[in-house]
């Protein structure tokens, strides 16, 4: 006895430095302690329910972002063990969540098919939270157990009965003392809670938000698996091919491995490949992926050469067999191996021979059975290599011309004196008014600037060789300097900072949607390296006593009104008495915020009166009025005070007093403003504000660009008017 109280000790200790080990360096485990860290917690505690699931015990797993901030897991699996754990003497449920790797199954006989990228378990999600909750249905009994910083609060209990219900419920809060995050964001999990359904058909994810400023909710589940994800990808292009699926399992080094193939070829030039392994997207891709698209060269080179459809001299390469492609690989690896810079590519050797092998055989019989399909795929490809074969020969001449090396650099660019790139940057300006400014407000050596007339071509809609065509382009090739496709080198970026500056109306919109489709679809490293900036232009300059400053947003121009407005007036709630200061702000800010919706239902052509009545309208920012509108009550007024007058009136005068003795102007252009006045507000790097670009959910993306750039025309107008009225709320 008294030895294996000794022996609890012991392994107490551990427990304890195993967890104050994860809270010294949380990003050895989970990779970083800001935005992608704090959203990873969430997908390790989703990960063990879907272990569930593939083992054939769990059906449904709810994610709630609680009002509180904290986040809810629960599935309907058969819930974590709570009998004594036999060596550990404690419960099992502690040793799940305290112990280090230690969340898989005790027998070791069931790989963990799924694991986030660093799957280090539910114990480090513990370690890292303020507080954590768990209840578990499993016995007839529901049980109830409390961590804070990954030590036990309130010991495991029975807390009710539940018969032959089973399942885990999991809740908690992200400690704040470590992660720099302070919100779980709606639209990273609905990707990867969306991604998992994809991948694990069949299972069902309900989502739901009730924490933000609007209220969200939705359910995936697909019975088609994969093929429904391709069928997602490409829903706004044109489908050239059915959508064709493999898969098929072989023993591997290590166990069984299961690949899953789903493809379809579109009208569009551009290729999407997303490959998995255990349920981890492989951004690196890796030897799944180089199995598939061996299979298909080799597929459709002999199938082609076959029929006679493509002769030696076509000279045909594996891209030109991809343009237009959309592609899911899914492996299931008993041991992966990930390599790569950021540990996502996959490394296993066998993987790709076993995928080559199923997509081979299937690929070449679906051939067969579909010659027509065959044929419209191969006259493409041939299209592509054609295209291919002409960019190249432009390149050539102009490359003897001496044009794209960099030794002669376009006479538009305006290049700045310094050599390091690290030190160097790129405006792409607007216009050549607002390009001249530029020019003489600049920093001559670190800044460089390229005016651009007109609009950029849309390379959505253009393959290779008229993309090279287009001068626009070729300057921007050129000034970069990392060259293009084939010869593309990314160590010979001229700037490390590549700065879009687009006026605040929708040309500018437009001109700045076509610049980052063509980084997104042409020079995706740039945009992966972080090279590509946005500037953002003030909207309006205010004067007061002779001082003038800058205002960046709308928003932020309401916010200032409202503030001096404020200074010397007294508000009154809804019962007459006077509100503190902060409190008026806050009223007023929310009138402001009413105001603005009500624009927009009734640009719309809806009357907000009637949309706020009607208890069965939804969308058309009927929700959005709706919660603008209840949290009124909390300063004991309603509709009518707004309606009526009264409340408008409050907003207009506080306002105009806040107008009085300023001078407000609205920029229209960067054009307007002098060279002096660009430098110190976009792009004098001590006062500018800028945003990086950066593009980490690859699917969202795709759909994104084909969508406003593609050739369907429903969707993309579907997609405007879903959105018109969040455009305050688009970050791009
Ligand atoms: C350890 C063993 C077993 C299940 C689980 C853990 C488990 C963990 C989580 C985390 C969230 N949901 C979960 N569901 C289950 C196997 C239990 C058995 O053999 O009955």
């Amino acid at each position: 006895m008294a030895e294996e109280t000794s022996n609890y000790n012991a392994e107490n200790i551990q427990v304890l430095e195993g967890m104050e080990a994860v809270r010294k360096r949380p990003a050895m485990y989970i990779g970083d302690t800001g935005e992608r860290g704090y959203h990873h917690l969430v997908y390790e505690v989703v990960d063990n329910s879907i272990d569930e699931a593939l083992a054939g015990h769990c059906s449904t797993i709810d994610v709630i972002i609680n009002r509180d901030g904290s986040l809810t897991v629960c599935d309907n699996g058969r819930g974590i063990p709570v009998d004594m754990h036999p060596t550990q003497h404690r419960p099992a449920i502690e040793v799940v969540l305290t112990v280090l790797h230690a969340g898989g199954k005790f027998d070791g006989s069931n790989y963990k098919v799924s694991g986030g990228l660093h799957g280090v378990g539910v114990s480090c999600v513990n370690a890292l939270s303020d507080w954590m909750k768990v209840e578990v249905k499993r016995g007839g009994k529901v049980h109830h157990i409390e961590f804070s910083r990954g030590r036990v609060t309130k010991p495991l209990e029975v807390i009710g009965e539940c018969g032959a219900e089973t399942g885990t419920k999991v809740t908690f809060f992200p400690d704040h003392t470590i992660f720099s995050c302070r919100a779980f964001k709606w639209e990273t999990l609905c990707s990867r809670l969306r991604e998992l359904a994809f991948l694990n058909k069949g299972v069902t994810i309900h989502f739901r938000d009730d924490e933000g400023e609007q209220h969200h909710e939705e359910t995936f589940h697909y019975d088609g698996g994969i093929d429904e994800f391709v069928e997602y990808l490409n829903a706004n292009k044109k489908p050239l091919s059915p959508i064709i699926h493999f898969e098929g399992e072989r023993e591997g080094v290590t166990g069984t491995v299961q690949a899953e193939i789903s493809m379809q070829y579109t009208e569009s030039y551009s290729t999407l490949e997303q490959t998995y392994t255990n349920n981890i997207h492989t951004i690196e891709g890796g030897t799944h992926l180089t199995g598939f698209r061996t299979a298909l060269t080799r597929t459709i080179n002999k199938y082609g050469a076959d029929n006679k459809l493509i002769k030696d001299k076509d000279n045909l390469t594996g891209d030109d067999m991809r343009e237009g492609l959309t592609v899911i690989v899914s492996v299931k690896v008993p041991q992966p191996q990930f390599e790569g810079q950021t540990k996502t590519k996959l490394g296993n050797g066998e993987v790709e021979g076993i995928v080559a092998s199923i997509v081979s055989d299937k690929l070449m019989t679906f051939f067969e059975e579909n010659p027509a399909v065959a044929k419209t795929v191969i006259e493409k490809t041939l299209l592509a290599a054609r295209a291919r074969e002409a960019a190249r020969a432009a390149r050539e001449s102009t490359r003897r011309k001496g044009i794209m090396d960099g030794l002669s650099l376009p006479g538009k660019l305006k290049d700045c004196s310094e050599r390091d790139p690290a030190k160097t940057e790129l405006f792409l300006v607007e216009g050549d008014s607002a390009g001249g400014s530029a020019q003489t407000g600049r920093d001559r050596a670190t800044q460089a600037i390229l005016p651009l007339r007109g609009k950029v071509l849309n390379v959505e809609k253009a393959r290779v060789d008229r993309m090279l065509a287009n001068a626009e382009i070729r300057t921007l090739i050129t000034a970069i300097g990392c060259g293009f496709g084939e010869e593309w080198d990314i160590s010979k970026a001229r700037y490390h900072k590549i700065v879009i500056m687009t006026d605040a109306d929708v040309d500018g919109a437009h001109i700045r949607t076509l610049l980052l489709t063509f980084f997104y679809r042409k020079m995706p490293e740039l945009i992966e390296k972080g090279y590509v900036y946005l500037a953002q232009p003030p909207l309006y300059k205010v004067e007061r006593k002779k001082k003038s400053e800058y205002v960046l947003t709308d928003g932020e121009l309401t916010q200032k009104l409202l503030t001096l407005g404020l200074d010397d007036f007294e508000v009154e709630d809804g019962s007459g008495a006077v509100l503190a200061p902060e409190r008026a702000k806050e009223l007023l800010t929310l009138l402001a915020e009413i105001e603005e919706t009500c624009k927009l239902v009734e640009e719309r052509g809806f009357d907000p009166q009637t949309l706020l009545g009607d208890e069965t309208a939804q969308g058309s920012g009927a929700s959005m009025l709706k919660k603008e509108f209840s949290a009124l009550s909390a300063f004991g007024f309603a509709a009518p005070d707004y309606f009526g007058g009264k409340l408008k009136a409050l907003l207009d005068d506080v306002r105009a007093h806040g107008r009085q003795g300023l001078s407000i102007y609205r920029f229209k252009g960067l054009g307007e403003m002098d060279a002096k006045e660009l430098y110190e507000t976009t792009m004098n790097p001590e006062k500018r504000y800028m945003k990086r670009v950066k593009l980490d959910d690859a699917v969202a993306a795709d759909r994104m660009f084909t969508l406003l750039m593609g050739d369907e025309v429903e969707p993309r107008r579907k997609f405007i008017e879903d959105n018109a009225l969040n455009v305050r709320n688009l970050d791009f």
